[in-house]
């Protein structure tokens, strides 16, 4: 029997600073035009909030994380490369980093693998997991700062059809369950054409809420456990699964 522990690591808003990163090289790139603090910031989707404010900004967003250099130059989030080192010198752990690469391939893969190489060592690389859903990955837990992880449908469809306005309310509320199921069907539906693996409805792992600046008004819900930052007590968090 396998008694290891394994604890998958999203990347982006867990280990690497896309909201910082991002804000900083769209203020840079749009000096003139209106920005959303990270205190305002709300949602997952960075690209539907910008597209609210003014439905140009939602393209003018996207361009920016679609450019070279945008995911190498993440700076690590404070704590997190001290983490993960430690954590994979934990004995029976095994710890993947689990991230969705964007569909705009040119950069962003490579990018993320040379992110890892240089703030976690090159043996880090066989620990990459690049994945549009997650779902299908098993593990213990998974640490994640977006609050509703499905498969790849809903990541498709969001960057096909930014401004639907089912798909606005839907991610301004994160509320995928409460959804009424014709329209979820209607929405995966949409999406079909696209779809080559069906989500996986029962996924292994328990996921923990990593509070970003987009997540940290969401209710506690009772059952969902968080993982504040990496100053927050993360062992106690592996400990409840030993
Ligand atoms: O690669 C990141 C950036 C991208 O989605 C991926 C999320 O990966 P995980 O953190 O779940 O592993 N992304 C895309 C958009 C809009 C696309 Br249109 C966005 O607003 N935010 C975002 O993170």
């Amino acid at each position: 029997p396998n008694t290891r522990l394994r604890v998958l690591l999203d990347m982006d808003g867990v280990l690497a600073d896309f909201e910082g990163g991002f804000l900083k090289k769209y203020r840079e790139r749009y000096p003139n035009e209106p920005y959303i603090s990270l205190e305002e910031r709300r949602g997952f989707w960075v690209s539907t909030q910008y597209g609210e404010l003014r439905a140009d900004l939602c393209d003018k967003a996207i361009s920016i994380w679609e450019s070279k250099n945008f995911f190498m130059e993440l700076e690590p989030l404070p704590g997190s490369v001290e983490a993960v080192k430690e954590m994979a010198k934990m004995k029976n752990t095994d710890v993947f980093i689990c991230t969705s690469p964007i569909k705009h391939y040119a950069h962003c893969p490579y990018e993320k693998y040379a992110w890892v190489e240089r703030h976690l060592g090159p043996d880090f690389l066989e620990k990459v997991i690049l994945t549009r859903d997650k779902t299908i990955v098993s593990g213990d837990i998974l640490v994640d700062d977006k609050p509703d992880i499905l498969g790849p449908g809903q990541l498709a469809i969001i960057e096909r059809n930014v401004n639907s306005a089912l798909y606005q309310k839907i991610l301004r509320q994160n509320v995928w369950s409460s959804v009424h199921k014709s329209n979820r069907d209607w929405i995966m539906q949409q999406d079909s054409d696209q779809k080559h693996e069906s989500v996986e409805p029962n996924p292994s792992w328990e996921h923990v809420l990593f509070t970003a600046c987009h997540n940290k008004h969401l209710p506690v819900s009772t059952t969902q456990r968080r993982l504040l930052s990496w100053a927050d007590n993360w062992r106690d968090i592996l400990e409840g699964k030993c």
